[in-house]
């Protein structure tokens, strides 16, 4: 298959002025007949080429004229009419079957309702279309459907309604605004509805309705609550205010990804819509409100402003993720949100960095743009955003951003336009700084420094070093801000954060009137993405990790050590008194009581397998997961006492709050509890399944539940049992049933992930159910995915194929955890190569996995 390439991008040669869209809804015959109000922009005499894929054509007329089968040309992708006039009306009919439709893309079938995912490109197996998100259309939109599908949905607002005979029924839509093609959107079925109303700051009241399955609307409250939330942050943040008289979210339960922006009727995956405290944990609370606000803030970045091509994908994903990422921190405490942007970070992106699926923010090519809504557009698209941010100072950024709003309202563009607003309003060069968009791979810095006790001078060099990616072999210097501040010996502060600009591969900076010895607090707030190496003394670590101001460089400075530490071990070189001394300390963090419980709850997770695998090479799993382990045991020995002194005192919630204090509470006992499942003598398991059994909030029973597997034994054992049979016919809460045994570290944990496989209640045709106990086992279970046999994956490349046979886009998303082969032992990373070239040669294998496969394999 041929790549798409940004070079190639040409303007469409016509404008769709208007689209009508008829649905005739029949689960596996739906008629779908589309008017399109067609003129030329382009060159007389070029051809109208619209795309349409799995199309049954049954008629097509120009003006009203049908066209003979001599007048165009149709293909599996394509649908040209080589002579067309400068002004038309195209009118076709095609048959599509929405039941048979697997992959999810389109018009499907879901719970026995109609609803769509076009983003991007599932527009054109609905109608003949231009698929690409630079042709903006303004849509009506005719369903009608037997009555038993009792509400007919789609973008904008309802015109009319009413019944038909043989017990049909329909609706009229318009949507007023021009959107491109991936933000169409409908739904039809039987559903409950949760309904309130939003005034906006210009005082016009929107009404908001959640759709959910039959009974569940109670459950819907809490996404009702974060969505009037994201709308009021918006106005007052943003000046963003909502331009629509109706908003509405309609959940499902089989859905590819998170959630979807179609214009005034977001689609969202059930799992970040619903919750109760019986069945949502505390993590999927936070989940639904920032997935809530983010899709809510695609109005503005994404809808009225949307991509000229899907290179520009980090143009309305990076700067939602940023904006989202910043309501979160407004709603929930800036320096707890921002760890745990960066912990996601580095687990998913830096690796993908590191690994030969490497790729720039806004690529060059791509064969299927499906597998470009990576990490790398959404997150470090998001880093770029905020780093822009840092660099330009808060007005000059929101002057910019007011800029781009202004100027590009209504249009189609570009990440060039978007950076143009930023330089004009600042009045700043930001040439250089678009590299970051244009380079793959995590800059290392490093930072040296050098202090003259007689002149009271420090000077602090930085410097910066890329690693080659594949297809980019020279790296240029990136402009990367790094926030410093000074601590004294005595962890009093010194000096207050400072920008410094790192522009080229070196900066040295001098600061007169350090009046003693410091301690270098660098890269605060983890003020860009990249990794950090300094020549510091370990003692300061111990400094910043008892006293930084910065709390996420506190948190930092713990995880440090203890990365230091592990990977000491791990190498066989462990250093008992080191160990020692780190328990002690968190101890010390831990008995602050200024300190925020959701706080010590991160300071009490050491870092993730991933994350050590990015800190050596090669990679031992098996090696890096004993030496975590021991770090852990030794801690849960040192602090046993302490852990179930404050398991007990963050005990008593009073009645569930979702707010993020009492999830701070629940978070700082389950993390007790986990660090207790390390030392597992008889009354630390007492307090595990005490901690189980009496769990009234879900975070309680899945942090139960999972300390329990780490035990094992006949507790865990009855615990799994009574946990799936209280909750079988949940499917959310059953989700987790399979991920955490899928995540269980114990040895015997690939027999039980390929048992559950068997499981009657395993269904990898449903999205959810199947990354739960697949993704779950690839991507969280390092020690026995990387099974020394082999068997992990062996047991993930069938998994692959057999999801790819019909659903491509959830079948490549789990080439990733194979793709960093080279980076492994070379006995295991030969038995990983292995098996990509396995699936790589599998006959009939989809773009999707082909792509993937092939260049994790160059
Ligand atoms: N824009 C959608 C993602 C669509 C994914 C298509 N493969 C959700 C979001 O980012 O908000
Ligand atoms: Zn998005």
């Amino acid at each position: 298959p041929q790549p798409i390439r940004l070079s190639d991008y040409r303007p469409f040669p016509f404008e769709i002025e208007t689209t009508h869209l008829a649905f005739q809804l029949e689960p596996s015959a739906t008629r779908v007949t589309a008017t399109l109000k067609v003129r030329r922009t382009g060159a007389a005499g070029e051809a109208l080429a619209l795309n349409g894929e799995r199309l049954a054509l049954k008629s097509i007329a120009i003006d009203g004229q049908a066209l003979g089968a001599n007048q165009y040309v149709l293909d599996e992708e394509r649908l040209v009419i080589a002579e067309v006039p400068d002004a038309f009306e195209l009118t076709t009919q095609v048959e599509i079957d929405p039941s048979a439709n697997k992959a999810l893309m389109g018009l499907y079938m879901s719970g026995g309702r109609f609803c769509t995912q076009c983003e991007a490109e599932g527009f054109r197996t609905i109608t003949f279309f231009p698929d690409r998100p630079d042709v903006l259309s303004r849509y009506t939109v005719r369903i009608e459907a037997d009555q038993a599908f009792e509400h007919l949905l789609s973008n904008g607002n309802l015109m009319e309604a009413g019944q038909l005979p043989d017990g049909r029924h329909y609706a009229v839509w318009n949507d007023p605004f021009p959107k491109p093609a991936y933000l169409f959107a409908l739904v039809a079925g039987r559903l409950d509805v949760l309904e309130d109303d939003f005034v906006t700051m210009s005082g016009r009241t929107v009404a908001l309705k959640v759709f959910v399955d039959p009974g569940q609307a109670s459950r819907a409250a809490y996404a009702l609550d974060a969505l009037k939330r994201s709308m009021k942050w918006d106005e007052e943040a943003f000046g963003r205010e909502y331009d629509l008289d109706l908003f509405m979210i309609v959940a499902v339960r089989d859905f590819n990804f998170g959630a979807m922006e179609n214009k005034g009727l977001n689609i969202f995956n059930s799992s970040l819509l619903l919750a109760e405290p019986e069945t949502a944990t505390d993590f999927d609370y936070e989940r639904i409100e920032s997935v809530v606000a983010h899709e809510y803030f695609h109005n503005w970045t994404g809808n009225r402003i949307t991509c000229r091509d899907w290179f520009q994908l980090c143009l309305k994903e990076g700067l939602t993720v940023f904006r989202d990422q910043s309501f979160s921190a407004d709603m929930r405490g800036a320096a707890v949100q921002r760890i745990k942007d960066v912990k996601a970070l580095r687990a998913r992106q830096f690796a993908e960095d590191a690994g030969p699926l490497a790729h720039a923010v806004r690529p060059s090519s791509y064969l299927k743009i499906d597998n470009f809504y990576t990490a790398t557009i959404y997150e470090k698209g998001a880093e770029i955003i905020r780093m822009l941010k840092t660099i330009l100072g808060a007005d000059a950024f929101r002057a910019g951003l007011d800029l781009y709003f202004e100027r590009h309202d209504g249009e189609a563009t570009t990440v060039e336009a978007f950076i143009a607003c930023f330089a004009e309003a600042s009045g700043r060069d930001l040439n250089s700084f678009f590299s970051w968009y244009e380079q793959a791979g995590t800059p290392s810095v490093s930072l040296t420094h050098a202090y003259d006790a007689a002149a009271k001078a420090l000077s602090i060099t930085l410097t910066q070093k890329t690693a080659p990616t594949s297809g980019q072999p020279v790296k240029k210097a990136l402009p990367i801000p790094v926030t410093i501040g000074l601590l004294a010996q005595d962890g009093s502060p010194l000096r207050d954060s400072e920008v410094v600009l790192l522009e080229g591969e070196s900066l040295t900076v001098r600061w007169e009137g350090v009046t003693e010895t410091p301690v270098i607090s660098a890269l605060r707030g983890f003020s860009a993405p990249v990794t950090l190496t300094t020549d510091a003394r370990p003692a300061d670590a111990y400094v910043l990790f008892a006293a930084d101001p910065d709390l996420f460089n506190r948190w930092e400075a713990g995880q440090g050590l203890a990365r230091g530490l592990i990977l000491a071990r791990a190498a066989g070189t462990p250093d008992e008194v080191g160990e020692e001394r780190y328990a002690q300390a968190l101890g010390q963090a831990l008995d602050d009581a200024a300190a925020d419980p959701a706080f010590k709850a991160l300071l009490l997770a050491l870092p993730s397998e991933g994350d050590l695998a990015l800190a050596v090479d090669p990679v031992d799993p098996a090696a890096i997961h004993e030496a975590r382990d021991a770090l852990r045991a030794r801690i849960a020995v040192h602090l046993g006492e302490q852990l179930a002194r404050i398991h007990g005192a963050m005990q008593g919630d009073g009645e569930f709050s979702p707010d993020a204090a009492s999830a701070g509470r629940r978070a700082l006992r389950n993390a007790c509890v986990d660090l207790l499942s390390a030392d597992p003598h008889a009354d630390n398991v007492q307090r595990i399944v005490g901690h189980f059994e009496a769990a009234a909030a879900l975070t309680d029973a899945m942090g139960g539940l999972s300390a329990l597997l780490a035990v094992g034994g006949e507790s865990c054992e009855t615990a799994l049992a009574a946990f799936h049979a209280k909750w079988r016919h949940e499917p959310l809460v059953l989700d987790k049933w399979f991920s955490v045994q899928a995540r269980d570290p114990s040895p015997d944990a690939l027999q039980r992930v390929l048992a559950l496989t068997a499981h009657a209640d395993f269904d990898a045709g449903n999205p959810n159910r199947f990354r739960a106990l697949v993704q779950g086992f690839a991507s969280a279970n390092p020690a026995r995915f990387h099974d020394p046999s082999g068997a992990g994956y062996r047991f993930l490349a069938d998994q692959i194929l057999a999801v790819d046979d019909f659903n491509p886009m959830t079948a490549a998303r789990l080439v990733e955890p194979l793709g960093g082969w080279r980076r492994y032992v070379p006995a295991l990373g030969d038995l990983m190569r292995r098996e990509l070239e396995r699936v790589k040669a599998a006959p009939g294998l989809s773009k999707n996995v082909l792509e993937l496969a092939g260049r994790a394999l160059e």
